[in-house]
């Protein structure tokens, strides 16, 4: 062990607890709870060959298919020769889509801090939990029960203390596994880990790490940083890290708000009106952007406008129905606020556009375009 630590010069933070959720060959799984005469065959998530003239790509498989060597990412032709007995099913994404969100709301019954990767995989961080659960292992379990209970679609859950490892854990023991990795059991489980298997090591890295006789995470972690930086640049320093078990990456969550708005200041004044509809659209354009990247929309539009005399109001307009998250709907609300409230010719120094009353974009919440493009 001392020889160990010799080599061990960084500091390991193992203190936050991170859960890494990956749903089970989900548009599959989907697909079957949808027409469940489908679990029964090999089923794969693509268009039908043979009614494409060969074209598309497999999305996914069931596990049957997967036992014909069927994969995500091959030709659909090529799954078809491996596997003439399967289901052809076209994907359904706005389904695949509701489902997701499902999953999220339960997420969130946990915590905030949520990173997704895909519709079906994500990063939670539950050292801080809002039920207050101290082993990570049981919140997991209960997410993966309650994913279940609401969606009827099995899970696979990795709880680590660190992003790299959680996923590693969650793909461990898939299907409807819970699987954690302590940090006291780190070196036995990186050493027998398949270079393969480390993040980033595809392909294309697995013939040169081979030719440098590095099969697996034991075999890695005999190799000096400069060694693992000479041959594999920086990717070569993340793995010196990784099969140490280190990995400080953030969850990357967005903050739940309760408004999101822009504003700007300007030095001359506004005094014309044209000038002023220019800064709203503008302002508009960039909440919309804000907006859609967090997928919200809202029901009021606050506009706050500040004159030269240094006077500040602020007005809002609350609809009973969520505004349609453009430019142009927030510009014509932000108009109306001004035309009724504003007054360009005292000169203005700052605007803003900011939505509250948000709500997260789901398909029962949708809402209708107001303008029509014509
Ligand atoms: P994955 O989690 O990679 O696969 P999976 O959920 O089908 O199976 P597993 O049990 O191994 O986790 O991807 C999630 C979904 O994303 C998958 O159901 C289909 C879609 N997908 C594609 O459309 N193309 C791809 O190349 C991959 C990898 C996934
Ligand atoms: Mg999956």
């Amino acid at each position: 062990m001392a020889q160990n630590d010799a080599i061990l010069p960084i500091n390991i933070n193992t203190s936050r607890k991170v859960i890494h959720v990956d749903m089970d060959a989900f548009y599959a799984s989907i697909e079957e709870r949808e027409q469940p005469e489908l679990r029964k065959n090999p089923l794969i998530i693509a268009r039908d060959p043979r009614k494409t003239g060969g074209k598309g790509v497999v999305a996914t498989a069931n596990y049957l298919a997967r036992q014909s060597g069927v994969h995500s990412a091959m030709s659909a032709q090529k799954a078809l020769e491996l596997c003439p007995k399967a289901v052809f099913q076209t994907p359904n994404f706005t389904l695949y889509r509701a489902v997701s969100d499902q999953i999220h709301e339960i997420f969130h019954e946990y915590t905030d801090k949520i990173e997704p990767i895909a519709f079906d995989e994500a990063y939670l961080d539950v050292t801080d939990n809002k039920k207050d659960i101290e082993s990570a292992v049981e919140v997991a379990h209960q997410i993966q029960s309650e994913i279940f209970a609401k969606t009827k679609l099995t899970c696979s859950t990795g709880i680590s203390y660190n992003k790299f490892l959680a996923k590693l854990a969650s793909e461990y023991q898939k299907p409807v596994g819970v699987a954690v990795v302590l940090p006291e059991d780190v070196r036995e489980f990186l050493d027998k880990l398949p270079i393969e298997k480390f993040r980033g090591v595809g392909k294309k890295t697995v013939p040169k790490m081979h030719e440098l006789k590095i099969f697996n995470g034991k075999d890695l972690y005999q190799k000096s940083e400069l060694y693992l930086i000479h041959n594999f640049g920086r990717f070569g320093d993340a793995l010196y890290h990784h099969v140490r078990g280190s990995d400080d990456r953030p969850i990357e969550y967005l903050r739940e708000r309760k408004s999101i708005g822009k504003e700007s200041t300007y030095n001359p004044n506004l005094t014309t009106d044209n000038e002023v509809e220019n800064e709203l659209s503008n302002l508009a354009r960039n909440v919309a952007i804000a907006m859609k990247k967090r997928q919200k929309h809202g029901k009021t539009l606050v506009l706050k406008l500040r004159y030269a005399d240094f006077e500040t109001i602020t007005k809002r307009q609350t609809l009973t129905e969520f505004i349609e998250n453009s430019e142009e709907a927030y510009l014509f609300y932000a108009r109306q606020l001004f035309e009724e409230f504003g007054d360009s010719q005292r000169g203005i120094r700052l605007l803003g556009i900011t939505m509250t009353n948000l709500a997260s974009i789901n398909f029962e919440n949708i809402t209708l375009p107001l303008f029509k493009s014509d």
